[in-house]
């Protein structure tokens, strides 16, 4: 049975990529930097966190994940341990990049000397782009420009991953995803707020949700679709990068539309307000991926559509909010 450790396994993709793998028949390890019980709900909610090992394990301490490496001696390693909201690295970019930064660089050295014929993943993000846009999109070979702590951060890892593989032979090689969504999104992320919101105007507990930029485009997928491709890209021949997206944009007015018709809501401005808090120093106005090399290589398309995904998440907060009888 193959071992694998995943960092950031309280996380939506750590959810479903746990899931995932113990279908593989994989014997799963996973790590977070908390483990308190209000922590598990994603893996609670997929009926997983009995099958899977957890250690508490905290990214920015190089002792703590050397011991994790070494006690699981893993045949794959998924690094999905970050601090992964945008908006709120401006106001913390030291703990950021010691977590999404270093916390990867320290993972590769305990990998380096304890594990050497292991594979590693980085889940890096097309936030190290820049924007970009529908009649340009990103692919392997556009220009990185990061434009938020978070994605300068994600930059370094990235590179370090590859720096890795060049230096020292290592099979290490990077995702890089748009943005993926699912009911499992945190609520802090804008898709994950209108659900939610959405949601709780339908049953009367809300009169509104407050948002920022409602221009801004996204590329965004469904998350279940995209831990496949992690797996993937590990049982490739070689390591290398790729994009993973859909190849759609739809704003975040798009996303507000289709949610609020879910609930029979045609005319959703009056229960959206503005507010300036929401903005961000620098926004990414538009994102999209071109993802043909995975389409060629790995033989992966995402199966879900936007307008499934939206119809998921609302229902499913539906039914959270909803007594049970
Ligand atoms: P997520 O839900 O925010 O999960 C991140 C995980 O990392 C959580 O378990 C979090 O625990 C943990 N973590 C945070 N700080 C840590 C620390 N100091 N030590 C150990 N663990 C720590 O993110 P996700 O959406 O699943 O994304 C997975 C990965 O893909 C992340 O690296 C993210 O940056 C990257 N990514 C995501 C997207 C996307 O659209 N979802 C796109 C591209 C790349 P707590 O929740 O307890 O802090
Ligand atoms: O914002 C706009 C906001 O926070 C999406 C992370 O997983 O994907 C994610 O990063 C857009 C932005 O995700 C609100 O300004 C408007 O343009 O859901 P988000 P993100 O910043 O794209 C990438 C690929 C990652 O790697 C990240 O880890 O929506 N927006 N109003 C808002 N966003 C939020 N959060 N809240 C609002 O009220």
């Amino acid at each position: 049975m193959k071992r694998v450790l995943i960092t950031g396994i309280t996380g939506q993709d750590g959810a479903y990529l746990s899931e995932f793998l113990l279908n593989k028949g994989y014997e799963v390890h996973g790590s977070a930097h908390d483990l308190s019980a209000d922590k598990l709900w994603r893996l609670d909610e997929l009926g997983v966190r009995e099958k899977i090992a957890l250690r508490d394990v905290d990214m920015t301490d190089e002792a703590s994940v050397n011991a994790l490496v070494k006690s699981v001696q893993p045949d794959e390693i998924y690094n999905l341990a970050s601090r992964s909201f945008v908006a709120a690295s401006w106001n913390a970019p030291l703990p950021t990049a010691d977590v999404n930064a270093l916390g990867t660089l320290r993972l590769l050295q305990a990998m380096r000397e304890l594990c050497p014929t292991a594979k590693f993943y980085q889940a890096s993000t097309s936030e190290m782009y820049g924007s970009g846009n529908q009649q340009h999109r990103q692919d392997e070979d556009t220009p990185l420009h990061p434009k938020s702590p978070y994605a300068v951060s994600k930059l370094f890892a990235h590179w370090m991953t590859i720096n890795y593989r060049e230096s020292f032979g290592l099979f290490a090689c990077c995702g890089i995803l748009f943005n993926h969504e699912s009911p499992l999104r945190g609520l802090d992320f804008v898709t994950r707020k209108i659900s939610n919101g959405v949601a709780r105007i339908h049953l009367g507990l809300s009169d509104h949700i407050s948002l920022g930029n409602m221009d801004a485009k996204r590329d965004w997928g469904f998350a279940g679709d995209y831990v496949e491709v992690m797996w993937r890209m590990l049982q490739q021949p070689v390591a290398e990068e790729f994009v993973i997206s859909t190849g759609k944009t739809h704003s975040v007015r798009d996303f507000l539309a289709f949610a609020f018709r879910e609930v029979g809501i045609e005319d959703w401005t009056k229960y959206v307000k503005s507010d300036p808090k929401y903005l961000r120093p620098v926004e990414l106005q538009e994102l999209s991926g071109k993802n043909d090399k995975a389409k060629r290589v790995l033989g992966w398309e995402p199966r879900v559509s936007f307008e499934e995904l939206v119809t998921m998440m609302v229902r499913r907060d539906i039914e959270r909010l909803t007594p049970q009888t």
